[in-house]
């Protein structure tokens, strides 16, 4: 069951409080929306892949509308949301978007995935299998900084891990037994070089 035209389009969401109702094409939410949008508005808006974060449209990439549409043929699409605040989309082939900022990016707490589908006058299958979400797989950041207070040296770090120094910034670094940041230390000797390991 499907028009020659086909409308209008399916969108992946992911979002915290993502409601349980149903959802178009544009996807919902203020979370982030990659939306396939199909069909043509009259706007010149698609054939297209867009990206919506925060309800505002930050990226839109126009396509044939016979590379959108691949008859029994499934293609593989990856979505990744970055702990840095960018995305990446892959269709098939095409890196869609590499490395895409969201602006005022803030991390998803609590998500829910899910995917809405619209049709009007004109409508479309869309298929979908071999589904994978996964959740937290990149390392958090670490911003480690070190100052004097007092006559002791002070090293902080975010992101948790396990403090080492070294005699020379070449090493060997060795763990600081029993460390957490802030960790404050006598200024002894001459030189001390630290690293966090994750
Ligand atoms: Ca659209
Ligand atoms: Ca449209």
């Amino acid at each position: 069951m499907q028009t020659s035209t086909p409308a209008d389009g399916f969108s992946f969401v992911v979002a915290s409080g993502l409601p349980d109702s149903s959802f178009g094409e544009q996807g919902t939410g203020s979370g982030l929306i990659v939306s396939f949008d199909t069909y043509d508005n009259a706007g010149g808006e698609a054939p297209a892949i867009d990206v919506f974060y925060k309800g505002r449209e930050v990226a839109t990439r126009k396509f044939p509308i016979a590379v959108l549409r691949t008859g029994d043929a499934f293609v593989q699409v990856g979505v990744r949301l970055n702990r840095n605040g960018t995305v990446d989309v892959y269709y098939g082939d095409t890196a869609v978007y590499y490395k895409l900022p969201l602006p005022n990016f803030t991390p998803i707490d609590n998500p829910r995935f899910g995917w809405g589908a619209r049709t009007g006058g004109l409508n479309d299958n869309h298929w979908m299998d071999e589904v994978q979400i996964a959740v937290n797989t990149q390392p958090p950041e670490t911003v480690l900084t070190i100052g004097l207070v007092g006559r002791n040296v002070q090293v902080s770090w975010s992101g948790g891990g396990t403090l080492q120094s070294a005699p020379k910034v070449t090493g060997d670094y060795t763990d600081v037994p029993g460390a957490s940041s802030p960790y404050v230390t006598p200024a002894t000797g001459t030189q001390m070089f630290f690293r966090v390991r994750q």
